[in-house]
């Protein structure tokens, strides 16, 4: 992970290599806020490209400075089960009906990348290990929240379990449907990132992700993958489905 002095040095690379001298003045005053970009790069805000790589910059800069002041050990609130919400959404960027419907009994979840054992993982398999449970909020950007119960494996427990490289940079997760996302390390080895097989005390419904999803309450909505296929360990940035387009990677909750 990065440390306070590589971030130092590259936010002063950054500054120098991006901004006029004016903007470096608004800089030392303001802080790097996004509101303030047009006016703190040199360049023209009509060179929509040039607009777009300094804010993809900053973003990236963004996720750094999140991964820095991540703490690994403090927890997302939980709740007390008369809170769940008896409506809990469903999201996807597609409708509910073309949620993928796969089969259980011959689903495999595939490993690749920094594992020792990539030996592919039967649904039976991971109900064999240890479950437990928990009761958090989901927060989507597109505006809603939603308090849930998800129950399964703790991440940390099977990344373990299978040898992945444990300081490798990221852990990625390709899905049925074509949706992609990746987390860092940190997070995947969180206390609360489970491996979900159920929700509400029932299977995984199919809207939310079965037969398997990644819930990780310290993280929103877009970071937490349905109908997981495949997860790869790497040190070679994933990116995501919606992260691709603009959304910050780190997306923190
Ligand atoms: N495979 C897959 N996972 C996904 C998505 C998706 O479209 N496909 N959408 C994400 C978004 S933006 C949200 S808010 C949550 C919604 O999860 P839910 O349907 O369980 O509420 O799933 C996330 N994971
Ligand atoms: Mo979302």
């Amino acid at each position: 992970m990065s440390d306070k002095n590589e971030i130092i040095k590259e936010a002063t690379q950054l500054i120098n290599k991006q901004l006029t001298q004016e903007g470096r003045r608004r800089f030392l005053k303001q802080g790097l806020t996004l509101g303030g970009i047009a006016m703190l790069t040199g360049c023209d805000i009509s060179d929509s490209a040039t607009v777009e790589s300094s804010l993809g910059k900053i973003s990236r800069f963004n996720d750094r400075i999140q991964a820095w002041l991540f703490n690994g050990s403090q927890l997302a609130p939980v709740y007390p089960e008369s809170m769940i919400d008896a409506n809990f959404p469903f999201n996807a960027f597609y409708g509910e009906d073309e949620a993928p419907d796969i089969n259980g009994d011959s689903y495999r979840l595939e490993l690749a990348g920094l594992i020792t054992d990539k030996r592919p993982w039967t649904l039976a398999q991971l109900h064999q290990m240890a479950q437990v449970s928990q009761v958090t909020r989901h927060i989507c950007v597109e505006g809603w929240s939603a308090i849930g119960k998800w129950g399964g494996v703790p991440f940390a427990l099977f990344l373990k379990g299978i040898g992945a490289d444990l300081r490798a940079k990221y852990v990625s997760f390709k899905c049925a449907d074509d949706y992609y996302t990746s987390i860092d390390m940190a997070t995947a080895l969180h206390p609360q990132t489970l491996i979900a097989l159920t929700w509400d005390g029932k299977v995984l419904p199919r809207k939310y992700g079965y037969p398997m999803k990644l819930r990780i309450p310290t993280k929103l909505g877009y970071k937490n993958p349905k109908h997981i296929q495949v997860i790869e360990v790497t040190n070679r940035y994933p990116g995501g489905y919606w992260e691709d387009q603009g959304y910050n990677w780190f997306g923190g909750s």
